[in-house]
C-alpha cells in the first residue's frame, strides 16, 4: 500500500493491514495494583487499546500505525499501552500527537525520561529507548508512530522488569512517581 487516508481530527485511518485490540485481560503483570485490575476484568475487562497499523518487515522500510489509548485507571495508574524495546535495539521510532494527551515515557538501563503529548507533538525515540505511552486525560489519546520495518517488538524485558517510574492519577493532573515493583 504507497497511499493511505488519516482522518486527522479522529485518528482513523483508512487502511490498514494489523489491528491489535488490548483489553484489560492482557495487562496482567503491567500494572502495580493487579487487585484493581482483577476487578477489573471481572466487572467488564474494557479495551484498553488498540492500534491500527501497516507493518512491514525488512530493513530499509518503514512501518507506521496508529493508537487509540483509551482514558481510565487501574488503581492510581493511568491507562497505558504495554511498552516495549525494539527488538533491534538500535532502531528509532518518530511519535506525533493526533488528539487527546498524554506521556511518553522513554528508559534506556534504569535512566528514564518522559515527554508530554497533545495533538502536533513530534517525539523522537532515539535507538536503545524503550517506549510506553500512556493516557493522563479525560478522552481517547490517539498519536501516529512511525517505526523501521525490521525494528521488532520485545516485550518480554519490560513484562519482566516494569518501567522504573509510573504515571498516578493526583487531584492536580498527574505524577510520575518510582515503581515500587521494579526489579
Ligand atoms: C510501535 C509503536 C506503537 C506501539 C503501540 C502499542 O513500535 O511504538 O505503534 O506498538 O502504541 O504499544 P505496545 O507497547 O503495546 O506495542
Ligand atoms: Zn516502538
Amino acid at each position: 500500500m504507497i497511499s493511505n487516508w488519516i482522518d486527522l481530527d479522529s485518528g482513523i485511518l483508512n487502511e490498514y493491514t494489523s489491528k491489535v485490540i488490548r483489553r484489560a485481560s492482557d495487562m496482567q503483570g503491567f500494572y502495580t495494583d493487579s487487585k484493581a485490575l482483577n476487578e477489573l476484568i471481572e466487572k467488564e475487562d474494557p479495551v484498553i487499546y488498540e492500534v491500527y497499523a501497516v507493518p512491514q518487515e525488512r530493513e530499509g522500510e518503514l512501518s507506521y500505525g496508529v493508537t487509540f489509548l483509551h482514558s481510565g485507571v487501574v488503581g492510581d495508574e493511568f491507562y497505558m499501552t504495554k511498552g516495549h524495546y525494539h527488538e533491534k535495539r538500535d532502531r528509532a521510532e518518530i511519535y506525533l500527537g493526533i488528539r487527546g494527551k498524554g506521556l511518553l515515557l522513554m528508559q534506556n538501563g534504569d535512566e528514564v525520561k518522559w515527554e508530554e503529548m497533545k495533538r502536533g507533538t513530534i517525539v523522537y525515540v532515539p535507538p536503545y529507548w524503550a517506549h510506553r505511552s500512556i493516557n493522563t486525560g479525560d478522552e481517547d489519546f490517539v498519536f501516529l508512530a512511525i517505526y523501521p520495518g525490521d525494528a521488532g517488538h520485545d516485550y518480554g524485558s519490560i513484562a519482566e522488569r516494569g518501567f522504573a517510574k509510573i504515571v498516578v492519577k493526583v487531584e492536580s493532573g498527574y505524577e510520575v512517581i518510582p515503581n515500587p515493583e521494579y526489579r
